[in-house]
């Protein structure tokens, strides 16, 4: 079953995604989504210039043959750019072989391991009162376990809050923005935003909180104390994870769970992480993760030491990607949770998918593959228009994690 074309189709549905579309002798098509938040087209360029010369006249059945040919043959291994590439290529791949089996993907990687997906939404709101409204109107949606972000008294922007009456979007368009951060003032506000959620909702929803990066491990140990009497399903990279010993101090301190690892795309980034038990929940996704086959290699890691799944699924990562996470979320055993970002209308549309949502679940479908596809027409419609996302600052104008 030999590969005869690879293409990238770029489209920006009102935010930009990279989607590769490989197509067998045989005239059976799979998808995989190659999008990097910001940086998308050297994902383009890395899989239209580099790999699809490569990978015309191969065997479109031997997935974990081409992986390897991708990942030891680069010499140059790892990284978001070449990891997004492998892993768009192992994602089409997976559902090009559902078609041919005809079966979802999620039966080829073992069946279902539970009915559904449980899944997790984002509560955002300027203030308190804002993000108290947001999680109630969730809550109505039918979600049981919800992402709260605030905005933080003094600052005048941050991570995870809407400007304006928009929905939050991880991306901005008209150059760099800039936020400000002040730790201290966010060590003091975040347990009086939970103090209050609790308060208005009780103990009974699962809670969730972003802290992106921007602690110190002392600092992070301090927010997962303050947070304790809140009991929250995870606290999200309390710390910086370049270095997976750092984790150990939070350990030491605090009984809040933690997940991490959306940037992450190898097993080594998180194989400390891993093996200390340092986290709870490790992030990796379909699409910056090296795809399915590697993203299976991880959850299989985590397994032997109760660390469970918690990927990565905000909007940046496309419908292809989401699908994909799914069939991945229903097979594997150690699954917890999975980051749901609804996608704006256009985007729907110009990816018709299988993948539903209901009361706090989501389920891939059964559709041959993963049930997803592209509408090429209309795609060539939305042409790619650059975005980044913000910088953070710090009060004195110092560079910090945003
Ligand atoms: O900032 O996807 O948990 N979700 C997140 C996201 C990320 C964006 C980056 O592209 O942290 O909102
Ligand atoms: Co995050």
């Amino acid at each position: 079953m030999k590969i005869v074309d690879a293409r990238v189709i770029v489209t920006c549905p009102g935010r930009n995604f990279v989607t590769l579309k490989i197509v067998t002798e045989d005239g059976v098509h799979g998808l995989g989504d190659a999008t990097l938040n910001g940086r998308e087209l050297a994902v383009a360029s890395y899989l239209t210039d580099h790999v699809a010369p490569l990978l015309i006249g191969r065997d479109a059945r031997r997935i974990e043959d081409i992986w390897q040919f991708l990942y030891k043959g680069a010499y140059w291994r790892r990284g978001p750019v070449t990891m997004s590439a492998i892993a768009a290529v192992d994602t089409a791949l997976w559902d090009i072989k559902g078609k041919v089996a005809n079966l979802p993907v999620y039966q080829l990687l073992g069946g279902a391991s539970r009915e559904a997906v449980r899944v997790y939404c984002h509560a955002n709101g300027t203030d308190v009162d804002q993000a108290v409204k947001a999680v109630a109107h969730h809550l109505d949606l039918g979600y049981t376990a919800i992402r709260v972000q605030s905005g933080i008294p003094g600052l005048h922007s941050t991570y995870g809050v809407a400007k304006g009456d928009r929905p939050y979007e991880p991306a901005e368009k008209g150059g760099v923005s800039e936020h400000r951060w002040s730790t201290e003032a966010y060590l003091t506000f975040i347990p009086r935003l939970f103090e209050r959620i609790r308060a208005e909702f009780g103990d009974e929803i699962d809670l969730l909180h972003d802290v992106h990066h921007r602690l110190t491990p002392i600092e992070a140990a301090r927010a997962g104390r303050s947070l304790e009497p809140y009991h929250l399903f995870w606290m999200e990279d309390p710390t910086p994870a370049e270095q997976q010993d750092a984790f150990r101090l939070i350990r030491q301190h605090t009984v809040t769970p933690i997940a991490v690892g959306e940037v992450f795309n190898a097993i080594f980034d998180c194989q400390q992480l891993i093996q200390e038990q340092l986290i709870d929940y490790v992030r990796t996704t379909v699409v910056h993760a090296g795809g399915i086959s590697h993203l299976r290699k991880i959850a299989a890691l985590a397994e032997l030491y109760q660390v469970r799944t918690g990927s990565h699924g905000a909007t940046d990562l496309s419908p292809v990607c989401m699908a994909a996470a799914l069939h991945f979320d229903l097979s594997v055993h150690n699954f917890g949770i999975q980051e749901h970002m609804p996608h704006n209308a256009e985007t729907d549309v110009v990816f018709p998918h299988e993948y539903s949502y209901r009361d706090g679940f989501m389920h891939p479908g059964d559709a041959p593959g993963l049930g997803v596809d592209i509408d090429e027409a209309l795609a060539a419609q939305y042409p790619y228009d650059p975005a980044y996302l913000p910088v953070n600052r710090k009060l004195d104008g110092t560079m910090h994690s945003w």
